[in-house]
């Protein structure tokens, strides 16, 4: 039991087809706090730092392109096990994968567009959300 932030991010896909609010509200109602938003537009500089654990994979060229393609959300979420709990609710990276009632498995059936990200550890966690929140969170 730990109370955690995390960092997620509504893809310009997610903000796109107007999921934000959608997205947000399910946060909340599950009990999760939110400490911070932002809307931004991911430079290429950002988005091949953000996504550093995908550099020399085949994709990662379009997945900098793609995550900065147009506006994100950048929420940081707080609450008991809110790295996990995030996770689960996003559903699997594939979204043909990913349960109906997650996010994923609602809204997406294209892995390169699947609507959301959220960090995927502490360490992940506290790196992204430095670069997304360099001034720290409320
Ligand atoms: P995650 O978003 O569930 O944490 P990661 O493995 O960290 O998944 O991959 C980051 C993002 O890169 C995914 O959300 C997905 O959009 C994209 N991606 C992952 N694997 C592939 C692939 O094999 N081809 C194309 N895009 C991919
Ligand atoms: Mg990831």
């Amino acid at each position: 039991m730990a109370r955690e932030t995390t960092l997620v991010l509504v893809k310009p896909d997610g903000m796109r087809r107007g999921l934000a609010g959608e997205i947000l509200a399910r946060f909340e109602r599950r009990g999760l706090e939110l400490r911070g938003a932002r809307l931004l537009k991911v430079s290429k500089a950002l988005g091949r730092e953000h996504y550093a654990e995908h550099k020399g994979k085949p994709f990662f060229g379009d997945l900098v392109d793609f995550i900065s393609s147009g506006p994100v959300l950048a929420l940081a979420v707080s609450g008991e096990s809110a790295i996990s709990v995030v996770r689960t609710m996003m559903g699997a990276t594939n979204p043909l994968d990913s349960a109906p009632g997650t996010i994923r498995g609602d809204f997406a059936l294209e892995l390169s567009e699947n609507i959301v990200h959220g960090s995927d550890s502490k360490a992940s966690a506290k790196r992204e959300l430095a670069l997304f929140f360099p001034d720290g969170l409320v």
